[in-house]
């Protein structure tokens, strides 16, 4: 495991003009060289969406729904993240290679930095979108609690640097737009936090029916309460408890924060909501996606 001694918040790297985490921009080009094999399945989010979530159902359809093997490891051994580099823990790559087929690996890169080959060999892809919105508020406690991150600054400093793109991954904005238009030329399930809030068992459903799997009605029940929100917050091999103290502050913030959709009411003023909404009907315009802020 690589030893990384400085980890006070470094500012963000830009790849390709895309702003990252110092350490995980280091991993980009490595990862350029990653050897896809044909029942790859790749997650694929901005951050806050939704992503250890879905990690966490596709696990358990992946174990046929047996609780016990997915207790095997933390979720960052189980599901590994392809450009994670940290201090403490093996890096997505280290983690990759000892991962058994069939493989669910996860990243939050856009389409730019993904490696050429999983874009070429057609891999699998479930994509998991929620608004912009409660992303923008559950990154900003992220921020807090992720030391790798730079500092967040105030709520109102941070939603201007979301706006602007000006964060780890950059745009939310073309972030999305640009997956929901490749789905035309590529395998993805589009997925929306919204709906998986809504009727989980349907998007299970629509799921298992994506990757050619079925399941007993009982399984599926069985998934849906396991991967509820209560439930995977208690669950150590799901809420990143087990992530070393220098990279996640859960005492700051919790990673299992709320796990509800309107939650940015309770943060967004009302000049701050009429701001980010003009702005939001300028970046979106001509995209037929649509979003459910509040269920
Ligand atoms: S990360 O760090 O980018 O991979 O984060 P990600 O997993 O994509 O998103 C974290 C948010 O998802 C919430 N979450 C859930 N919501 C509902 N049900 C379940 N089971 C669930 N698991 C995680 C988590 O609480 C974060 O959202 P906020 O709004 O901060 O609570």
């Amino acid at each position: 495991m690589e030893q990384i001694q400085d980890t006070s918040r470094p500012p963000l790297e830009y790849v390709k003009g895309i702003p990252l985490i110092k350490y995980f921009a280091e991993v980009v080009g490595p990862l350029q060289s990653l050897q896809p094999r044909p029942d790859d399945l790749l997650i694929i989010t901005y951050p806050k969406s939704g992503t250890t979530w879905v990690s966490e159902v596709l696990d358990m359809i992946y174990q046929g729904g047996d609780l016990e093997k997915c207790q095997r490891a933390p979720m960052f051994i189980r599901v590994p993240f392809l450009e994670f580099k940290g201090p403490g823990c093996p890096s997505g790559l280290e983690v990759l290679k000892d991962t058994p087929a069939p493989r669910l690996l996860k990243t939050h890169l856009p389409l730019a930095l993904i490696p050429q080959a999983l874009l070429d060999q057609k891999v699998k892809v479930i994509y998991v979108a929620r608004n912009a919105k409660d992303v923008a508020v559950s990154y900003y406690h992220f921020y807090r609690m992720v030391q790798l991150n730079p500092d967040p600054g105030t709520w109102d400093s941070f939603l201007e640097k979301f706006m602007a793109g000006e964060v780890s991954y950059g745009s939310w904005y073309q972030h999305v737009r640009e997956w929901w238009e490749l789905r035309h030329t590529h395998p993805i399930l589009y997925l929306f936090y919204e709906d998986m809030k809504e009727d989980p068992k349907r998007e299970i459903r629509k799921i298992l029916e994506f990757l050619g799997r079925s399941l007993p009605e009982e399984t599926v029940d069985h998934i849906v309460r396991h991967t509820s929100f209560k439930e995977m917050k208690n669950n150590r091999m799901a809420n990143h408890s087990t992530v070393p103290t220098e990279i996640m502050d859960h005492s700051i913030s919790p990673f299992m924060r709320k796990g509800v959709t309107g939650d940015w009411k309770t943060m967004f003023t009302v000049a701050q909501n009429e701001r980010f909404d003009a702005d939001y009907a300028e970046k979106m315009a001509g995209c037929s996606l649509e979003f459910r802020s509040e269920l």
